[in-house]
């Protein structure tokens, strides 16, 4: 199987990082999103939403990090994505969580208009706005994270057992990093960061987020959470 992906890139990590952990051989092909690779027209043929991560199994072709989650522990049988109903729909859940509200309003409104000069509002009251907007929604989904999601007793988002919603999941709240934010405040949410960052592949997968991104960034005046 071949993997279409950046090394910086939030929605490729975590299929790289669960691919890693749970043995799963993958032919990698670094898309170069810093040179705007994405958009030419050979890369458009293959993603037309021109994105990745897309996977390549065969004929099969799969775009959208969370289906590739999908599919790769379908594939291998593996126990990060349960077959019982209620479990998985717990996992699918949770994905949806992040996917859909989380990842949103915390980096497209929060962080990535701070960081990325292509996000940023041509107009600063605009840019202002935008930012006060995804960050109090971001506070909001910390909190349901910290205190309904994990709370005090889970080491993972599904209960102690890992799955692919916390690697989607981690790699999407690590990016509070890129602005400093290291999500300290959250007892929970921190204790569970530490879990992931302790798995065998998640520095080697994260190296060039913090080499381009973070490191980068450190020293430069940011809003805070
Ligand atoms: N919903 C998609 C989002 C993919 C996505 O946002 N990919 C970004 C990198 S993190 C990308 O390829 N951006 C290039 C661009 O939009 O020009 C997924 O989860 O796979």
């Amino acid at each position: 199987m071949k993997l279409y992906h950046h090394p910086v890139s939030t929605t490729s990590r975590p299929v790289v990082l669960f691919a890693a952990e749970a043995g799963i051989a993958l032919d990698f092909q670094v898309v170069d999103l810093f040179t705007g690779e994405q958009y030419r027209p050979e890369y458009a043929s293959i993603n037309p939403s021109r994105q990745v991560p897309v996977l390549e199994d065969g004929d099969f072709r799969l775009t959208e990090s969370s289906a590739i989650l999908k599919y790769l522990a379908d594939k291998v049988g593996s126990p990060a994505y349960p077959a019982d109903l209620r479990r998985r729909a717990r996992v699918n859940e949770r994905m949806d969580w992040f996917n859909t509200g989380f990842y949103r309003d915390f980096a497209y409104g929060f962080l990535y208009p701070q960081i990325f000069p292509f996000m940023r509002r041509p107009d600063d009251a605009v840019q202002a706005a935008t930012i006060a907007w995804g960050r109090e929604r971001a506070l909001h989904w910390l909190k349901v994270l910290d205190e309904s999601l994990i709370g005090p007793r889970n080491a993972y988002l599904c209960g102690d057992e890992i799955t692919i919603a916390d690697y989607l999941g981690a790699i999407m709240a690590v990016g509070g990093e890129s602005i400093g934010e290291s999500l300290a405040a959250y007892p929970n949410v921190s204790r569970w960061l530490d879990n992931m960052r302790a798995l065998r592949h998640w520095a080697k997968v994260n190296e060039a987020f913090y080499r381009y991104v973070v490191e980068p960034n450190k020293g430069k005046a940011f809003a805070t959470l």
